[in-house]
């Protein structure tokens, strides 16, 4: 069915009006609390009608699009092109556990993997050439690299423990991951080819999400160090850690902004989960999202058109105009894998760390 969508709502100067595009395309009630201020777009994952969803809102402010309505799939840890006009993410809309891509415009679904190896948690290189996920075989999580067209994978960990959660650091030359080697879960770091890993915290507490700033000095993630699950921050060396939320609820999945100003995460400390951005200080936190249903594993990617270039032309440079007239423009995209897919192993494995019940499918 050819419906008439509006796109991005109603607010900001990145708004696109797009009518009767052949995808179903859905725009929700934007948020009715105060908006933040920063450039770009927040693709997430919401849990509308119970079914996680892949959802995109203006990090503005705005109503929110949603970009897979599929009640027979689950959808998960939605990652940015570096120039802004496509996701990828992951879903089991075709049986098996892929990475899939969609363009804004909600058209170009397609499927890269092929299922004979589950994979999750994609996250587009800073060029937009090669994507990093995590892949199962026979349950255990390590790390994988295939180019950006689904193609020539291969597999970057090979250790009998999680590996998981991969983000590339915005010269494309590291890669950061989560790994349980360490007995508990630790951020690590190790060069884009893959080889030896440094471990970043060498904490008891689980620490997980790792997220580099725009200008790769700083990686945010979440940990239970201080108790419950807050957001931090620390140097790429992991040094001199910093805890940017205090508050009793699950705060995880930070992503930075294009501008390096903000981070985009999700919490439940109002009850439900919602996306929350915060100045990168943690002073001052709005909120993204406000509905009676779940938004999580946000992701911050710039404002590009709606509409991608020919296949045939090569994945633009990240040039991001920002949308918020007097950000600075920034080179690269810091993209950050979500809180684990519902009922992947690797999300029962966390809750099983957290003290939390697994997810049953
Ligand atoms: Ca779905
Ligand atoms: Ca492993
Ligand atoms: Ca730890
Ligand atoms: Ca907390």
């Amino acid at each position: 069915m050819r419906r008439a969508a509006r796109f991005w709502g109603t607010a900001g100067p990145a708004l696109v009006a797009v009518a009767a595009i052949g995808a179903a395309v859905t725009v929700l009630p934007g948020a009715a609390s105060a908006a933040p201020v920063a450039g770009g777009r927040v693709a997430y994952i919401g849990e509308l009608d119970g079914n996680a969803e892949l959802f995109v809102v203006e990090a503005a402010g705005g109503a929110p699009v949603r970009l897979i309505a599929d009640p027979t799939s689950v959808e998960a840890h939605p990652s940015f092109s570096p120039d802004g006009t496509r996701v990828v993410f992951g879903s089991n809309r075709a049986g098996t556990d892929d990475i899939w891509v969609i363009n804004l415009d909600g058209t170009g679904l397609t499927r890269l993997t092929t299922g004979d190896l589950p994979s999750i948690e994609p996250s587009f290189s800073p060029d937009g050439m090669r994507i990093v996920f995590t892949g199962l075989k026979a349950g255990n999580a390590d790390l994988y690299v295939m180019d950006a067209n689904g193609k020539n994978r291969k597999q970057l960990t090979d250790r009998s423990e999680t590996e998981y959660q991969p983000t590339w650091s915005p010269d494309g030359k590291r890669i950061a991951f989560t790994s349980l080697r360490d007995g508990n879960g630790d951020v690590y770091v190790m060069d884009a080819a893959g080889g030896r890993a440094t471990r970043l915290t060498h904490t008891l507490a689980f620490d997980t999400h790792a997220a580099f700033s725009p200008d790769g000095t700083r990686i945010a993630f979440s940990s239970t160090i201080s108790g419950d699950p807050e957001i931090w921050v620390m140097g790429v060396d992991g040094r001199t850690p910093r805890q940017l939320t205090h508050d009793p609820g699950f705060d995880a999945t930070p992503s930075f902004s294009p501008d390096g100003t903000r981070i985009v995460f999700d919490s439940d400390r109002d009850g439900e989960d919602e996306l929350y951005v915060m100045t990168v200080d943690g002073k001052r936190t709005s909120k993204l999202t406000a509905n009676d249903y779940g938004d999580t594993q946000a992701d911050w990617g710039v404002a590009g058109p709606l509409t991608p270039a020919p296949a045939t032309a090569p994945e633009a440079a990240p040039s991001p105009a920002p949308a918020v007239p007097g950000l600075p423009a920034i080179p690269g995209l810091p993209e950050v894998p979500g809180i684990a897919a519902p009922c992947a192993p690797v999300e029962n494995v966390v809750r099983e760390l957290l003290g939390q019940p697994p997810i049953v499918c």
